[in-house]
């Protein structure tokens, strides 16, 4: 259905690894052939992708000699005009190498960590070659398997410092640039600094640059430590700090399997892109997720496309759920909005608060009211399964 057709609008990105993924593991082989970033760009525009985002070593191996990094940038760059896609974000990848065993930033090493920061500031400005307006900060080595290695209070401040750092040099370079943070409780390493979105929030305040600085908030990491992924969306962006959302799907308490979007929890992705939608999000949907090993570059296609596809519907089925009469006469009246409403009287108030302690309630009869979750619950369920 011509509703479920990707746009521009609709700012679906991918990263080079996520549809480049050769289905590696732990216990594995590649399954796929690696292919250049030109020929993943050309694959995301045959799927109707809005953009495409990098790690520094995705588009350029580490040890590239200059004219190879030549090359590789003039034919990604001829992959983007021949197709439109754009590069709304980029990052750095700090955990591939065998440096950063024990962390980039927060290594014990101070040769790590300045190695660490070299190379995040190059990849700062070959994000800025190509337009990227994010800047992601996954720290996934920032971390321990052993408290007795690392002071998780020296981790917090070199965190901070190299963060600050960063912010620093994009102020200096004077880059139209933003940081978003990624957290994630562990995997790589036994347990990783800052896990959850919570964590990252609270970190940014204590930068020199908040402002500066949001969360890229990343579905199968909250679900991971079994939390509700939209409540921490929901604080991120109240507090002005969603900058960027890496939408996939997992199973609680398993490996970091970053499955296809929507294809596990639908009624989480549901909420979520309903969260997204009616708060008017306007951010890129980055879908980083991979397709099943047991997929040649056809399924590839079909993972990223089904992304795309279960978003759109479950955006639909948001619209429907704003628009159902009965979905939306029971909101009203579980908020409520028909029933005589108490003399709380807003703000605060020398006044206010005398007319509050005074005010007499029937703590029985409010609480006799049924709530009708189960109703709307089924309601919601029988939209999603397509019955009403
Ligand atoms: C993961 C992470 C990564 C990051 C990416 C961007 O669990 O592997 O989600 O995919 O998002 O490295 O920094
Ligand atoms: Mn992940
Ligand atoms: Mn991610």
């Amino acid at each position: 259905m011509e509703t479920y057709t990707p746009r521009p609008d609709h700012k679906f990105t991918f990263g080079l690894w996520t549809v480049g993924n050769t289905g590696r593991d732990p216990f594995g082989n590649p399954v796929r052939e690696t292919k250049t970033p030109a020929e993943l760009v050309y694959l995301l525009a045959e799927v109707g992708a809005y953009g495409v985002n990098f790690h520094d070593n995705d588009l350029i191996p580490i040890d590239a000699p200059p004219s190879q990094a030549e090359s590789i940038k003039k034919e990604f760059r001829k992959a983007l005009e021949d197709t439109g896609l754009v590069v709304p974000m980029a990052t750095t990848d700090l955990f591939h190498e065998a440096i950063f065993k024990d962390g980039a930033f927060t290594s014990n090493d101070p040769q790590v960590r300045a190695f660490a920061l070299q190379k995040a500031i190059k990849a700062i400005d070959l994000g800025i070659e190509f337009g990227a307006k994010i800047f992601v900060l996954w720290g996934g080595r920032e971390g321990t398997e052993t408290d007795s290695s690392k002071n998780a209070l020296d981790a917090i401040e070199r965190n901070r410092e190299a963060i600050n750092y960063l912010c620093n040099y994009a102020l200096d370079q004077k880059y139209d640039l933003k940081f978003a943070l990624e957290a994630k409780p562990n995997e790589p390493r036994g347990d990783i600094y800052n896990p959850t979105i919570g964590h990252m929030l609270a970190l940014i305040e204590h930068l020199d640059h908040p402002e500066m600085v949001g969360v890229n908030p990343e579905v199968a990491h909250e679900q991971m430590s079994g939390l509700n992924f939209m409540h921490g969306v929901a604080q991120a962006w109240e507090a002005g700090k969603l900058f960027h959302i890496d939408l996939n799907d997992q199973y609680p308490g398993r490996y970091d399997q970053d499955l296809r979007f929507g294809s596990r929890d639908i009624k989480a992705a549901f909420y979520l892109v309903k969260f997204l939608e009616d708060v008017g999000y306007s951010g890129s949907r980055h879908f980083d997720a991979h397709a099943y090993r047991s997929e040649d570059f056809d399924g590839v296609k079909d993972f990223a496309r089904g992304c795309m596809r279960t978003y759109l519907i479950l955006k639909e089925k948001a619209a429907r759920f704003n628009q159902d009469v009965e979905i939306q006469d029971l909101l009203s009246e579980i908020n409520g909005i028909n029933s005589p409403q108490p003399v709380l009287a807003g703000n605060y108030s020398t006044e206010n608060v005398r007319i509050l302690k005074a005010q007499p309630f029937d703590r029985e009869v409010i609480a006799r009211r049924g709530l009708k979750y189960e109703r709307l619950d089924q309601l919601t369920i029988d939209l999603l399964l397509g019955v009403r």
